[in-house]
């Protein structure tokens, strides 16, 4: 029996070992690999009073030569090296029972725990994957563009714009949550972002990606509360200061400006132009996105200035074909993005 137990108890912890340098070193996220660690630790702490490495004996292990697989993607890697812990967690579980019954059911809470934790870096792999998809965000506000939701998102989305907010200042609530969902459909059939903009209880409803929020909406912790760590929660900000708050309060990413003067938004204050995008990208880690009177030609400028997205609406919406302008606006960022 402790053959076994020490043969699953390295297998467990190198699983976790994996997962854990995954949570910190790609996802930067220190709570997740803190917890990771307790739970690294703990399994450690729990078997450290039995000699295992006295019944250990590598050379002769039949198991020795097992190929190993490769992945496609880093949440396979993540899926199979949790489920080695788990698996590995379960097989010490059954067999300490027969002699051991308190370090079985120790072992069975680190399961529960490493159940878990698999849930929420994997969704945390999720969202990363769907924030890197920023690049050109549209607005979708149909009063802006002059035509209908439907026509405006779906062909922006045959343009090849896989990030987008739905934006929607006039409807009633009823109204906002059937033109969301028709959106969402839209949006799925392309695997494209969705964000709505103001309203957390819509965002939820419809099984949005994320919510947009500003000034007059719920604060990003109350948003975040509602709606737990796998949705966006993107930020409007008018300064570096706000940035920098607005990543430490839980913004997944903030949406700065107005860069340049427009017309889309009335009482905006004047123009910050793209030194402040500059200071603010050397001061925060977290996904920063430029808005206000965007034009294409500005696209180099705004890479230079070291963005991740640009959020329009005029430039694509008001320039006549909007199938046409979003493949030029998205194509001239995959330009920049390849320089
Ligand atoms: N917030 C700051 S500027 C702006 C919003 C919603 C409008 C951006 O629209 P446009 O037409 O790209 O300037
Ligand atoms: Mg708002």
């Amino acid at each position: 029996m402790w053959q076994i137990i020490d043969v699953n108890y390295n297998r467990a912890r190198e699983g976790i070992r994996v997962v854990e340098e995954v949570a910190r070193f790609i996802l930067k996220d220190t709570a997740l690999t803190q917890e990771i660690r307790r739970l690294r630790h703990s399994l450690q702490k729990i078997l450290s009073s039995f000699p295992l490495y006295s019944f250990r004996n590598a050379e002769t292990d039949i198991g020795k030569n097992f190929s190993s697989l490769s992945y496609a993607h880093l949440s396979e890697l993540v899926k199979a090296n949790f489920s080695r812990a788990e698996e590995s967690l379960r097989v010490m579980e059954e067999f300490s029972r027969l002699e051991k019954p308190t370090l079985s059911r120790n072992l069975m809470d680190l399961r529960f725990l490493a159940y878990q934790l698999e849930k929420q870096l994997l969704s945390c792999l999720a969202k990363k994957d769907k924030l890197a998809k920023i690049g050109i965000y549209l607005i979708a506000d149909e009063r802006i563009a002059g035509k209908p939701y439907e026509e405006i998102v779906g062909k922006a989305l045959e343009g090849g714009i896989r990030f987008l907010q739905f934006r929607d200042k006039s409807s009633n609530t009823r109204e906002l949550w059937e033109k969301s969902f028709i959106v969402r459909e839209l949006t799925q059939k392309y695997s494209a972002v969705l964000i709505i903009n103001d309203r957390v209880d819509i965002a939820l409803s419809i099984n949005a990606d994320g919510v947009h929020l500003g000034k007059e909406d719920l604060p990003v912790k109350e948003a975040r509360k509602i709606l737990g760590e796998e949705k966006i929660i993107g930020l409007t900000v008018r300064s570096r200061v706000e940035a920098i708050a607005g990543i430490e309060e839980g913004a997944d990413y903030v949406s700065l400006g107005p860069v340049f003067p427009t017309t889309s938004k009335k009482d905006l204050p004047p123009p910050l132009g793209l030194g402040v995008l500059k200071k603010t990208r050397k001061k925060i880690a977290g996904v920063l996105v430029a808005i206000g009177g965007i034009t294409l030609p500005f696209l180099p400028e705004l890479k230079k200035a070291g963005v991740d997205g640009v959020a329009v609406i005029s430039g694509i919406l008001r320039e006549g074909d909007i199938r046409k302008k979003a493949q030029e606006w998205v194509k001239a960022w995959e330009r920049e993005e390849e320089a």
